[in-house]
């Protein structure tokens, strides 16, 4: 399995690892951290030292307290800078965007980066899929409802008695939409959004019934990393202290047939999961 994007394709024979960088003052485990765009590039250098396959850069918060829409100009100013570091000191790198508005698309694209992480899954902005198209990006479409400030909350964390089946069906929506508007099929990434507009159980179910999503025939990205859920279960409360218990979700994860794991910690995800891959090949001989 291949996912192609704006500069190459990334082989998905392995599982691949994105991380994340989010130059935000709200984010809700790690917001405030990178105060320069050398702060950024240091964070990167790492993330990719440590192993990650993938970054993907952030300039507006979804948190779960419910986040403050951030304007175009101030998340162009927090995003672009750091893109232009990123792809200079990384070139070969795929770098991601992770924004649900066109024009920040749009320039990150034009800076160099080629993925474009859509956590809207193009509901909010109607120019997403164009630009997305007109620069062959590679998209992800991350299943949530609601707008900016609610769609990490539980307004809108309403299912029927088969809550995988529900966010599977508005997945399919949303990859046949962008299919509509000239996204082709290997540059599409589907993501169940653990935690955005799902409780604790819903996460579970949804993670629990993965293989539904990944039979569909796209590759599956996850983002458990810190989330609440973890918090709920283990009862830690300091997002940064959850790693354990993220490299257990993603492991799960893996197994039900994801190959993109979205991480803040990427040496422990990097460790566990090429352990756990390396015995599902003998598993499969
Ligand atoms: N989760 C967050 C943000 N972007 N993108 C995808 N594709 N999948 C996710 O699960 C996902 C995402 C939320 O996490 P984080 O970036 O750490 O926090 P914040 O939104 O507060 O910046």
């Amino acid at each position: 399995m291949h996912w192609r994007h704006a500069t190459g394709t990334l082989d998905l024979d392995v599982p691949r690892i994105v991380g994340i960088v989010n130059v935000t003052p709200d984010s809700f485990s790690d917001g405030g951290r990178l105060r320069s765009v050398d702060d950024a590039r240091r964070l990167i250098d790492r993330l990719v030292a440590e192993g990650a396959d993938a970054i993907d850069i952030g300039g507006e918060s979804t948190r779960p307290q419910g986040a403050t829409p951030v304007s175009l100009d101030e998340e162009l100013r927090r995003v672009i800078p750091v893109v232009e570091a990123a792809r200079a000191d990384h070139p070969n790198v795929p770098l991601s965007v992770d924004t649900v508005k066109a024009e920040v698309a749009r320039e990150a694209l034009g800076a160099g980066a080629s993925i474009v992480n859509d956590v809207s899954a193009f509901r909010l902005d109607a120019g997403m899929p164009s630009v997305c198209a007109q620069y062959g990006a590679g998209v992800v479409l991350m299943h949530s409802r609601g707008d900016v400030s609610t769609m990490a909350t539980f307004a809108h964390a309403t299912y029927g008695p088969d809550v995988a089946g529900d966010v599977v069906a508005e997945l399919i929506h949303a990859a046949e939409r962008a299919v509509g508007c000239g996204i082709t099929r290997d540059r599409i990434v589907l993501d169940p959004g653990i935690g955005f507009a799902k409780r604790r159980e819903h996460s579970l179910a949804v993670l629990a019934h993965l293989r539904r999503l990944a039979i569909l025939g796209f590759p599956v990205l996850v983002g458990v990393s810190r989330k609440r859920f973890i918090g709920e279960i283990t009862r830690v409360d300091a997002p940064a202290e959850r790693v354990f218990g993220t490299v257990g979700a993603n492991v799960a994860a893996l197994e039900r047939g994801a190959r993109l794991f979205r991480v803040h910690d990427v040496q422990a995800s990097r460790q566990a999961l090429d352990v756990a891959w390396a015995i599902m090949q003998i598993e499969r001989e």
